[in-house]
C-alpha cells in the first residue's frame, strides 16, 4: 500500500478512534495515525470533517470517511479479504447495527454524564445509569465469547474501546465493574488477548489523566 494512502485523524484516547484502530488492525491495513489537538483543530480536520469537525476521520486515498461506526462499516467493506465484522445475513447485520448505536446512544452519554458531573445527585444517577446500561449489554451477550458469537465482531469493535474507561467510571463513580458486570469483564479480558485491541488502546491511567484534565478544564473538582 503506498504511503499516505489511509490516514486516520486520530486522538489516543478517543473510543470513537480507537474503534478505528482496531477494525485497520484486524484487517491488517498499516496507516498513518495524525494526533488531532482538538483545542487546535488542525486545518485538514476541518476541511475533512467541515460538518461536525470531529475526529475520527479515515482520509483513504484522499477521501474522508467520517464517524467512527461508518467508518468501520467502510473498512469491513473495503477490506473484505480477512476478518468479516459484519454477519452476512442481512438479519444479524440489523442486529448487530442496532447494538452499535445503543452504545452511542446510552453509554457514552451516561459516561459521559458521570465524567463530567461535580454535583453528588447527578453523579449517583449517572453512575446508576450507566451500570444498568452496561447490564443489559451483559445481558445482550449472554455466554457467547464474543458479540460476534464465537468471533470477534462489529458489536465487539464498537465497545471493547470503552474499557480503558472503566477505570475512570469505577474511581469517578465509586463501584466495581467486576462485582457488577463480572461476564462482561471477562468479555473484555477475552478481547484485550488479540493484539488488534490490545495494541490499539490506550492505558487506563492515560485515560484517567485525561479525564481529570477534562474535569479540570470544565472546573470540576
Ligand atoms: C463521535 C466523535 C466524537 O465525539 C463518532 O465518530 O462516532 N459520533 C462520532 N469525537 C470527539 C472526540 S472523542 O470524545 C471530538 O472530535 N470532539 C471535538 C468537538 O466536538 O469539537
Amino acid at each position: 500500500m503506498a504511503a499516505g494512502e489511509v490516514v486516520l485523524l486520530d486522538l489516543f484516547f478517543s473510543p470513537f478512534a480507537t474503534r478505528v484502530r482496531i477494525a485497520l488492525a484486524e484487517k491488517e491495513v498499516e496507516f498513518e495515525s495524525r494526533e488531532e489537538d482538538l483545542s487546535n483543530k488542525s486545518s485538514l480536520l476541518l476541511k475533512m470533517n467541515p460538518v461536525n469537525k470531529q475526529i475520527p476521520v479515515l482520509i483513504h486515498k484522499g477521501k474522508p470517511i467520517c464517524e467512527s461506526l461508518i467508518i468501520v462499516e467502510y473498512i469491513d467493506e473495503v477490506w473484505n479479504h480477512k476478518s468479516p465484522l459484519l454477519p452476512s445475513d442481512p438479519y444479524h447485520r440489523a442486529h448487530d447495527r442496532f447494538w452499535a448505536d445503543y452504545i452511542d446512544k446510552k453509554i457514552y452519554p451516561a459516561g459521559r454524564k458521570l465524567g463530567t458531573s461535580s454535583d453528588h445527585e447527578v453523579k449517583e444517577a449517572a453512575k446508576k445509569e450507566l451500570i444498568e446500561n452496561f447490564k443489559l449489554l451483559e445481558g445482550e451477550l449472554g455466554d457467547k465469547p464474543y458479540y460476534g458469537g464465537n468471533k470477534f465482531g462489529f458489536v465487539d469493535v464498537a465497545l471493547i474501546p470503552f474499557y480503558t474507561f472503566f477505570y475512570s467510571f469505577e474511581k469517578l463513580g465509586n463501584f466495581s465493574f467486576e462485582a457488577e458486570c463480572p461476564k462482561l469483564v471477562s468479555w473484555a479480558k477475552r478481547c484485550m488477548q488479540k493484539d488488534s485491541v490490545s495494541k490499539s488502546l490506550c492505558d487506563q491511567h492515560k485515560v484517567y489523566e485525561a479525564v481529570l484534565e477534562m474535569r479540570k478544564k470544565l472546573g470540576v473538582e
